[in-house]
């Protein structure tokens, strides 16, 4: 598996206090495709990261956070110039919304060009995962993603696209420009249905987007999360469905990591949906504990998903 794009240190106020009264964070090692590196890695898929670093005391705290969780680091570029990026978060509890500030302008990943990356190695792996998340961090970041798509297939990998917008970074306009311009390299797209409603303006029945999805952007296979309602894909005109699975959610950041992640890893050994059964599971795992990563197990996400969820004592 590979991934491209930017880690960022958390920083969250403790759950139940407020960002603007908080006198402590937690920090947390975050960035939606090193949270799905982490997670793939967890289940035991070698999974390689590529991205930007500064060569600073933080840029190093990110390095050995992944590589500990077993994540492949040997393509990060170590920059010389650029910080890391941070962002703050302040956990939502109902009915108060999570919060989200960012602060990532001139990071080491900002001024990371494709020239800098050695396609080879980056893409040496079966599955290619990008998302609009990396498109849209800088000016540029663009070009890095549709070139990471070409070299990933013309090396036989299938690229998997998550559009995961986020509106601090672009537009609803530019995001369904970006992600259309792209779709000629997707193999597949992953697409919250709130994303489907307000980048294509398609809603309604999850199933019906995914295809309108599919047709609109023509890619073969596409797979719409509906949060608390589950996931849907059409695949190759077949269609395939999951619930979401009960969970107390302590933390929602990263739950669509930690589904993509899923969602891959069950590709890699099983069928469309034993891939959405892996992807539900590790999504209500990730939400019912604190940061945007986590690191379950093989065992435990198949129990999760096999409806085994009990007492472990040893
Ligand atoms: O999906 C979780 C990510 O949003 C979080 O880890 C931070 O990558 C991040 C971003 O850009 O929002």
């Amino acid at each position: 598996m590979a991934t491209l794009g930017e880690a960022m240190l958390r920083l969250s106020s403790p759950p139940g206090e407020l960002l603007r009264d908080s006198a402590q964070f937690r920090v947390h090692v975050a960035g939606a495709e090193a949270n799905l590196a982490v997670a793939l890695a967890s289940v035991g898929v070698p999974t390689r990261w590529t991205s930007a670093l500064p060569d600073t005391v933080l840029g190093r705290r990110v390095a050995d956070s992944l590589s500990s969780a077993g994540v492949l680091i040997d393509a990060v570029r170590w920059a010389p110039d650029g910080r890391l990026g941070l962002y703050f978060a302040e956990i939502g509890s109902p009915p108060r919304p999570t919060r989200v500030v960012y602060d990532r302008a001139g990071t080491a990943f900002c001024s990371l060009s494709a020239d800098d990356l050695d396609w080879p190695v980056v893409c040496d792996a079966r599955v290619m995962h990008l998302t609009g998340i990396t498109a849209a961090v800088a000016p540029g970041s663009d070009a890095l993603v549709m070139r990471a798509a070409r070299e990933a297939r013309e090396r036989g990998a299938l690229v998997v696209y998550d559009v995961n917008y986020r509106a601090a970074l672009t537009s609803t306009t530019a995001a369904a420009r970006f992600a259309t311009d792209l779709a000629a390299d997707v193999d597949l797209l992953v697409c919250r249905a709130e994303d489907a409603r307000d980048l294509f303006g398609l809603a309604g029945d999850p199933l019906a987007v995914a295809k309108d999805l599919a047709r609109t952007l023509s890619i073969e296979r596409v797979v719409v999360t509906s949060g608390a309602d589950g996931a849907v894909a059409w695949w190759q005109d077949e269609t395939f469905g999951a619930p979401a699975l009960p969970t107390v959610a302590v933390d929602r950041i990263g739950a669509g990591d930690a589904f993509a992640a899923g969602l891959l890893w069950g590709l890699l050994d099983g069928s469309p949906q034993d891939a959405l059964t892996r992807a539900t599971a590790m999504a209500s795992l990730a939400m019912s504990v604190h940061g945007d990563q986590c690191r379950f197990s093989a065992d435990e996400v198949l129990d999760i998903a096999h409806g085994l969820g009990r007492e472990v004592r040893r």
